[in-house]
């Protein structure tokens, strides 16, 4: 396969509730991106992914859709959008939706016909089941708490969510509701725009059995992720919207896919399978220690690095030649990379952020680029439950510590302020003026402290700059070969310290070493010859086998 524009491109995700606002009202809005516009462009990013911006009641900030054919008011008008897509399209810039349709939000038309009655002609759209000896039909527990079931009066029958009450699962068994998927992704194709990133696609197809599952630890429920990703009727699904949507237009598509496997990705991300271009996989999201299982996700534990190394690893290897990656180190739903995988205190936070880049940029794939992340702004680091908007993190916290009185108070907040996805929400730094330059009003989420002296302009009148050095990463993409086609091989497996690999063609050859530690290190590498050219640093000077703290170097040869 010849080489396809997305695979050169680079990724900037735009989360507009926190990204700009324009009239004072504490949230980013459309206008405010627009007015942005420039910076992204000057960044060298190719593709805008802006999260969701639909009319929606925003239970989960515009995840819960009412409306697939409107813009939230909260965020503009249909008129600001198309100026927003002229305004990208003529600086060279492209537009990737965020499509909602594993559930829609139970405000949506479609949701309020189908509860009525059974026989409406929506009555389908969703997955309504019986109750079993007048409780809920299964012991599933969503990805936000509690049971996934839902009673109705008026149908006298449960529907399924499996994120929030509000947000109820479509049934992606019915044709008529696939065909409406099709239909309004259509009319964004139609509109211009020039991708999709499809939130938790995996999960569209739910198992023929709805059999209880394996309760966790201390549990009533059995965690519905596992039993829905990747159902049997996803690869049919996902060729049917490539035929209906995708086929004929030179769109980007990326799957949002928890629990996928690299077999997964190969046939939903397949060169050749006619399904999507590639998948958000997240098991590098899911390597920081595990102190309480039965606690979930929840934890204020680092990463282990050979466990990173084998799991970059496995996807490098596994995808490359068959299948498409995506790259990615921070969205909307993690915490920041400088805080989680690099060293936030001032003395190390943009060297370790310089390295984590060039750890990422390097690989194969298409890197994502969180608003932000170019500066190396940091977690919120959050102290107070009352400073927390998020409600994965406000239900966690009330059913651990208050239901169940499972972690003590303080450390539950110590894992929120290690993990929690509104350590990544706090709004845009742009400069040192009030609310960091984000809003002349209250914004709707605290600005991180650390404003003053973390903020785009303060960056961008730096010559040596973590903005300067994602735009050298970007550049490089765009020109060396070797970074989009190139093998790759990792080197030292087992060691704890330094994460180094080749990438490799015909022409040349890519050493990339990162020490991901606060010490210096001695390492030797036998692959590289006396006369390789030093291509990017994040120091001033090469001191050889000395590897400086949290240094990162890549040769050419
Ligand atoms: O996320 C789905 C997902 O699997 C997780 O990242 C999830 O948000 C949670 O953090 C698990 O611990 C997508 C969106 O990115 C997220 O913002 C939405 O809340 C979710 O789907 C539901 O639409
Ligand atoms: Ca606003």
């Amino acid at each position: 396969m010849t080489t396809q524009w997305w695979q050169k491109a680079v990724v900037y995700q735009v989360y507009p509730r926190s990204f700009q606002d324009s009239n004072g009202d504490g949230i980013g809005d459309l206008p405010g991106v627009t007015s942005r516009l420039d910076y992204i462009k000057k960044l060298g990013a190719d593709v805008i992914w802006l999260n969701p911006i639909y009319r929606s009641p925003g239970v989960d900030n515009g995840y819960d859709i009412s409306d697939y054919y409107d813009i939230n008011p909260e965020f503009g008008t249909m008129a600001d959008f198309d100026k927003l897509l002229a305004g990208a399209h003529k600086r060279g810039l492209k537009i990737m939706m965020d499509i909602v349709v594993n559930h829609s939000s139970i405000e949506n038309k479609w949701f309020k016909e189908s509860a009525k009655s059974k026989d409406n002609p929506y009555s389908d759209y969703y997955i309504w089941r019986d109750p079993v000896d007048g409780h809920a039909p299964n012991n599933w527990g969503g990805f936000f708490g509690g049971s996934v079931w839902e009673y109705v009066e008026s149908r006298q029958q449960y529907y399924l969510h499996s994120f929030a009450v509000e947000q109820a699962d479509l049934n992606w068994e019915n044709p008529k509701l696939r065909q409406a998927v099709y239909d309004m992704m259509n009319f964004w194709v139609e509109k211009g725009v020039d991708g999709f990133r499809l939130d938790v696609i995996n999960l569209i197809s739910k198992p023929a059995s709805f059999a209880d599952g394996q309760p966790n630890p201390g549990e009533p429920y059995a965690d519905i992720g596992p039993i829905i990703a990747n159902g049997p009727r996803l690869s049919e699904f996902l060729q049917e919207m490539h035929a209906k949507v995708l086929a004929g237009h030179d769109l980007i598509t990326v799957g949002e896919s928890p629990a996928a496997t690299v077999a997964d990705a190969q046939q939903s991300a397949g060169l050749k399978t006619n399904e999507l271009n590639m998948v958000f996989e997240f098991e590098h999201m899911g390597l920081d220690g595990n102190p309480a299982p039965e606690l979930g996700k929840w934890n204020d534990q680092p990463v282990k690095l050979v466990d990173l190394k084998q799991s970059l690893t496995k996807w490098q290897t596994g995808l490359h030649g068959t299948a498409w990656n995506s790259l990615y180190w921070d969205n909307h739903d993690q915490p920041r990379i400088v805080s989680r995988f690099g060293n936030d205190h001032p003395a190390y936070r943009e060297r370790s952020a310089k390295m984590l880049a060039t750890l990422l940029h390097f690989l194969q794939g298409t890197p994502y680029i969180y608003e932000g992340e170019e500066l190396a702004m940091t977690s919120a680091h959050f102290t107070k439950l009352s400073d927390y908007q998020d409600l994965e993190s406000l239900n966690a916290y009330h059913h651990f510590v208050d239901e169940e009185q499972r972690v003590p108070a303080a450390t539950m907040l110590a894992y929120l302020a290690h993990i929690s996805r509104d350590n990544a929400r706090t709004p845009m730094q742009w400069d040192a003026s009030l609310n960091a330059g984000f809003s002349t009003g209250t914004p709707w989420l605290a600005v991180n402290k650390n404003y003053p002296e973390i903020n785009a302009k303060q960056t961008l009148a730096q010559s040596d700059s973590v903005f300067n050095y994602y735009q050298r990463l970007i550049e490089l993409r765009h020109t060396l070969p070797v970074i989009t086609d190139g093998d790759y091989q990792l080197l030292a497996a087992d060691d704890a310290e330094v994460y180094a690999y080749l990438r490799q063609d015909k022409a040349e050859t890519l050493l990339v070493i990162c020490n991901f530690t606060e010490k210096s290190q001695t390492r030797h590498f036998d692959q590289l010859p006396t006369d390789a050219k030093l291509l990017i640093s994040n120091y001033a000077d090469d001191a050889g086998d000395e590897l400086r703290p949290y240094e990162a170097k890549v040769y050419q040869f």
